[in-house]
């Protein structure tokens, strides 16, 4: 045992907990939502990265967080990860998910990296031997060290795909061997700064044969967990690749991945494409690759990737209503990719905003499930396009042809009658559950 949560006590549902005490007061791991667990339903991650690595600076300063662990040795590695079990044990939370350079030190070379990463890799498989805690996700950090700086894959330089295809290779082997239901790919630096030094038709064929690679990979060591892609517009490049669901689904068909590749769709980076959650959750979700989400929103007036955790239940909710509407999530999950503010410098710090953000996805997700049975935005959606249920207006969406539905149009006096849309009924009715 470490002493860095000491006095913190495991976290329980209690509905009736004094105002100033930590309690689930919304979670109950055991409530029956949507027909399943509510525990089994969410499928919460902790993000080693944030909640353990990450040292608390912003664009115009340092580490703000002063943790015993922040040395880059193997001892360090270790230390970090007892923490982050003993957490794991507070919070009661099913799933974790990290990047290799989260676990371990970095070596001289890319063998002693490898090294150090399969001694923590055994650490953390000794811990789970004890632990409820699973592996939702392992992923790898192509992006922070500088030999990243200009891509990993799309990299001008061969010698960093190869460097970047070894340590993918390490990754999936890493999170098959942990039991990992999923791999995450963001390309972080898969973009450009600027087009005038940029072969943009190369880099994106060599982002499809290495993701091509990964699943080829995959497959022949038997890894039956889901390949992940998880789109942003840019930052830390001006643009990424990856952009947003649409722009990886067309991606995906071009390299003939379609079938092999779903999405890790985070909330804040859908904002940053200009979309909202709900819309990159529903086009995935009917173009069949939904797969997992990341939890955590962006401030709205700072415009960038804040990564905070979730504190709406109106947005939570809508996006609960997707994953619910598609039947749930099957290997994928909730995954908070989210950090303290840092000026949050305290251990309560990390449990309360884990705590609180597990409240609120309880909120929203209930609040979907109820929506979801009530039935009353599919009936509306039912009814809004119930013209298209009838027998000439099908046929004319199979085999019509521009002349033949002219012809009726003419013959038949087609005049469409505008409808109401009936938004704002349709936003009270959210509200009441919300
Ligand atoms: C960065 C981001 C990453 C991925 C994993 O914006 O979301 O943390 O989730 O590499
Ligand atoms: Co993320």
């Amino acid at each position: 045992m470490t002493d860095f949560f000491a006095g913190i006590e495991p976290v329980r549902f209690d509905p009736e907990a004094p105002a100033d005490a930590l309690a689930y007061r919304h979670y109950d791991p055991d409530e029956m939502v949507g027909g399943k667990r509510l525990e089994d339903q969410l499928r919460f991650a902790v993000a080693w990265w944030h909640s353990f690595a990450w040292p608390g600076g912003d664009p115009f300063g340092g580490q703000t967080f002063e943790r015993p662990w922040f040395e880059d040795t193997i001892e360090a590695a270790k230390l970090k990860a007892d923490v982050a079990f003993e957490m794991f044990g507070i919070l009661g939370q099913p799933f974790y998910c990290f990047h290799d350079a989260d676990i371990r030190p970095e070596g001289a070379n890319f063998s002693e990296s490898q090294r150090n990463f399969e001694e923590i890799v055994d650490y953390l498989g000794e811990k789970m031997q004890s632990a409820k805690t699973k592996l939702l996700w392992g992923t790898a950090n192509l992006f922070s060290h500088r030999r990243f700086m200009a891509g990993a894959a799309t990299n001008p330089d061969p010698d960093v795909f190869a460097y970047s295809a070894a340590t993918v290779k390490s990754c999936i082997d890493a999170t098959h061997k942990l039991g990992g239901q999923n791999y995450v790919l963001w390309g972080g630096r898969e973009g450009y700064e600027t087009l005038l030094n940029t072969d943009l038709a190369r880099e994106r064929q060599q982002a499809g044969r290495f993701l091509q690679m990964v699943v080829d990979y995959k497959h022949k060591i038997g890894f039956d967990g889901t390949i992940l892609i998880e789109p942003k517009p840019q930052e830390p490049t001006k643009h990424q690749y990856d952009y947003d669901v649409g722009t990886v689904y067309s991606f995906l068909k071009d390299f003939g991945l379609e079938g092999e590749v779903k999405m890790n769709i985070e909330q804040g980076h859908a904002i940053l494409a200009g979309h909202s959650f709900e819309h990159e959750l529903a086009l995935a979700s009917a173009l069949g690759i939904l797969g997992s989400i990341d939890m955590n929103r962006n401030d709205y007036q700072s415009g960038w990737d804040t990564d905070q955790f979730p504190n709406n239940v109106p947005e939570v909710a809508l996006a609960y209503y997707e994953i619910l509407k598609m039947g749930g999530f099957t290997t994928g999950g909730t995954n908070f990719d989210a950090k303290l503010r840092r000026q949050s410098l305290d251990p309560m710090d990390l449990v309360a905003a884990h705590v609180g953000a597990m409240d609120i996805c309880a909120r929203g997700i209930k609040a979907a499930a109820a929506m979801l049975e009530d039935g009353g935005l599919e009936t509306a959606r039912a009814e809004r396009y119930s013209g298209w249920d009838g027998a000439a207006a099908q046929e004319m969406l199979k085999s019509g042809t521009l002349d033949s539905i002219a012809e009726r149009v003419v013959s038949q006096d087609i005049n469409p009658r505008p409808q109401s849309g009936r938004q704002e009924i349709l936003e009270n009715y959210v509200s009441r559950f919300v």
